[in-house]
């Protein structure tokens, strides 16, 4: 095996991330923003980040070609709308141009077909979808930016997106219990390490290349360990064989240490999803076609994550009241 399969080598030898300060001071004034000053003190609204979209595994340093996977972010982007519905401040780190929350229609759509012109030649939104679009601009000026609750952190390689979630992790922890990681970006599991990549557009005069992949070191464990411990952690299993997929889920609720492993088969990840906790498995089905499957996932989550909170509340008065 090439490269780095431990995760200080990976970080040590990733490219480093261009806009890393102007992102540190991003998450800074999020945080600031979602403080809740009260009588009993500064407290944190639960935070929730949602990653989505596939990364991509660049083939050469001045990138020409490069791996990509079929996330289009949409579970993610729907996923962000709920949280923020549920009172959650939420930071998006997703892939550059995929689905976006309150406007999950694009890219496929053109947004040409919400539009019309009138007889004074100006230009407005068809009558057919005035409903759809007030909601969704209200939803958008409401929750996602009027409030500030809403951050959003683009990648697109793979050594973008672990670099952001690491940045993301260390800042969420900040809130202790009530941050939540909900982790729906398909992330790649192998890469080609920076120092081995050829620098420049590999040549067909050269034949077919022959490259050796490198195992993406296994970050959930070092998200669960070292960057935040206390954080409620959401992770999704993605399968295309039915037969091992609740057994694949249950290995990474245990291995990782995650509350809970959200097990999505490819053939049907858009209508159902089965919850896998320690102990129990959930199955949640997509009622009808004007549902979105992601209100009855955050639904789930929220109240799981909410028991989780006060548990760990609890047993602080418990450990205070012994002392
Ligand atoms: C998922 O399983 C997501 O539900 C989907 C959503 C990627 C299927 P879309 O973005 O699709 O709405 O088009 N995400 C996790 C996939 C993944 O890479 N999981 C890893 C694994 O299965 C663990 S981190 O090993």
């Amino acid at each position: 095996m090439v490269g780095a399969e431990d995760p200080e080598t990976f970080f040590e030898t990733a490219p480093p991330l261009r806009d890393a300060d102007a992102v540190r001071t991003k998450l800074q004034e999020f945080n600031a923003r979602n403080s809740i000053i009260s009588a009993g003190g500064v407290d944190r609204r639960p935070t929730v980040c949602v990653t989505s979209g596939g990364t991509t595994v660049p083939l050469e340093q001045r990138c020409v070609r490069y791996i990509d996977n079929f996330s289009s972010g949409h579970r993610g982007a729907a996923s962000t709308e709920y949280f923020l519905k549920a009172g959650y401040a939420v930071i998006f780190l997703h892939r550059r141009g995929s689905c976006q929350p309150y406007c999950r229609f694009l890219p496929d759509d053109s947004f040409l077909k919400f539009l019309d012109v009138n007889e004074e030649s100006k230009v407005q939104v068809a009558e057919s979808h005035q409903t759809a679009v007030k909601e969704s601009i209200w939803d958008y000026c409401k929750v996602g930016y009027g409030g500030g609750s809403l951050l959003k952190l683009q990648f697109t390689t793979i050594f973008e997106y672990l670099q952001l979630l690491r940045m993301v992790a260390t800042s969420v922890s900040t809130v202790g219990q009530r941050g939540m990681f909900y982790l729906a970006a398909a992330v790649s599991d192998f890469y080609v390490p920076w120092d081995s990549m050829a620098k420049h557009k590999i040549q067909s005069a050269g034949g077919p290349p022959e490259m050796r992949l490198s195992q993406v070191p296994k970050m959930l464990a070092v998200l669960r360990d070292q960057w935040a411990p206390l954080a409620f952690c959401v992770s999704f299993k993605l399968e295309t064989n039915s037969d091992i997929l609740v057994q694949k889920a249950d290995m990474a609720l245990n291995k990782y240490k995650m509350n809970i492993v959200v097990a999505n088969l490819l053939a049907t990840y858009k209508e159902q999803v089965i919850i896998v906790t320690n102990g129990a498995r959930n199955t949640v089905r997509r009622r009808n076609s004007d549902e979105d499957l992601e209100e009855q996932i955050i639904k789930l989550l929220a109240q799981k994550h909410s028991k989780y909170i006060c548990g760990s509340q609890m047993d602080a008065t418990r450990v205070q009241t012994e002392l």
